[in-house]
C-alpha cells in the first residue's frame, strides 16, 4: 500500500515504521490516522511478522496532535478527532507482536500518548516527553491521562499532566515510562537488537504473553489467573512441545 506520511520498511519479520511529515516534527493529524489505520490492517493479516518499531523521522518522534487541524472543532468535533485517535491507538494493543517505540527526539501531547500505547519504550539520550496539552488549555485526548498513570503512578502522572514540564530521557527512565536509554546513533540499531531477540522466540507463545499481559492489567488478580490458566494449554501439542523437545535434545526450535 502507498502512504504519505509513514515510510514502512521490512526486514524479514521486523518492520521498522517511520512517521515522515518532519515539516510539522511529525504533529498527527487526519491523514496520520486514516493511514495508521489502513497499516495496522495491513500488518495484521502477515502471519511472518514477529515486531513493529515504530519511530519519527527528523527532530521529533511525534510533537504532538496537529494544533492547526485541531485550532476551530467544535467540542463535538473534538471528541470525535480523540474517539478516533484512540481507537486506532488501541489496535497496536490488539497486534499480535509487539510494537517498540524507538523514541528518538520530541515525544510530546499526542506522540507521548502514541509512545504509550507501544508494548515497551527505548528512547534516544536526548529525547525529551511532555503532556503539554494544559498549556494549549486542552486534556490528552488519545488516552494519555489513563496509560500514564498506569505506567508511572497516580503522583507521577498528575505532576507531568499539570505542569506540562518537559522532561528528559534520563527523568523519563527514572519514572519508568521509557525501559531503556541509548546514545541517538544507537536507538534503532538496539530497536531492532530487541526485535531480533523477540523473532526468536515461539510466535505464539510471544502472541498470547503479550495478549493475557495487557488483558490481564484491567481484571482483579483471579480473573487474570484464569485468563493465563485458560490460554496456558494452547500451545502444548505444537510449538510448545516443540520447544521443549528442542530443550532436552539441545538444539535450536524449529517453530
Ligand atoms: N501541531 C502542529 N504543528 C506543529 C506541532 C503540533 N503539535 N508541533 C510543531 N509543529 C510545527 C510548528 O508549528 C512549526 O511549523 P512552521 O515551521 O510552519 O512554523 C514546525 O512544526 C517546527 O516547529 P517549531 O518551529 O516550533 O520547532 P522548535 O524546535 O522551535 O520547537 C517544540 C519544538 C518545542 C516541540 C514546539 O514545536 C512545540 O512546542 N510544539 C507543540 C507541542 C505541543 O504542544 N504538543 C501537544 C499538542 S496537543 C496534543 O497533542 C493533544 C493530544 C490529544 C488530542 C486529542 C484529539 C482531540
Amino acid at each position: 500500500m502507498e502512504y504519505t506520511i509513514l515510510r514502512p520498511i521490512s526486514d524479514g519479520p521486523i518492520v521498522t515504521l517511520t512517521i515522515s511529515r518532519p515539516q510539522a516534527l511529525n504533529a498527527l493529524n487526519s491523514v496520520f490516522f486514516n493511514e495508521m489505520d489502513d497499516f495496522i490492517t495491513e500488518i495484521s493479516g502477515n502471519p511472518e511478522l514477529r515486531a513493529l518499531i515504530i519511530t519519527g523521522e527528523g527532530k521529533a518522534f511525534v510533537a504532538g496532535a496537529d494544533i492547526a487541524e485541531m485550532v476551530n472543532m467544535s467540542p463535538e468535533e473534538g471528541r470525535n478527532f480523540s474517539g478516533r485517535g484512540q481507537a486506532v491507538f488501541n489496535r497496536l494493543g490488539e497486534l499480535p507482536f509487539p510494537v517498540i517505540a524507538a523514541i528518538n527526539g520530541f515525544a510530546l501531547g499526542g506522540g507521548m500518548e502514541l509512545a504509550m500505547a507501544c508494548d515497551f519504550r527505548i528512547a534516544s539520550s536526548n529525547a525529551k516527553f511532555g503532556q503539554p496539552e494544559v498549556n494549549l488549555g486542552l486534556i490528552p485526548g488519545y488516552a494519555g491521562t489513563q496509560r500514564l498513570p498506569r505506567l508511572t503512578n497516580l503522583a507521577d502522572a498528575l505532576y507531568l499532566l499539570t505542569t506540562a514540564e518537559v522532561i528528559d530521557a534520563a527523568t523519563a527512565l527514572q519514572m519508568r515510562l521509557v525501559q531503556k536509554v541509548t546514545e541517538p546513533e544507537n536507538l534503532l540499531e538496539e530497536a531492532r537488537r530487541l526485535a531480533g531477540l523477540i523473532a526468536q522466540k515461539g510466535p505464539l507463545a510471544v502472541r498470547l504473553v503479550k495478549e493475557v499481559t495487557r488483558r490481564g492489567l484491567g481484571m482483579s488478580h483471579n480473573a487474570g489467573e484464569e485468563l493465563e490458566r485458560n490460554h496456558f494449554g494452547d500451545p502444548f501439542g505444537n510449538e510448545g512441545a516443540e520447544g521443549m523437545k528442542a530443550f532436552l535434545e539441545k538444539r535450536k526450535p524449529n517453530w
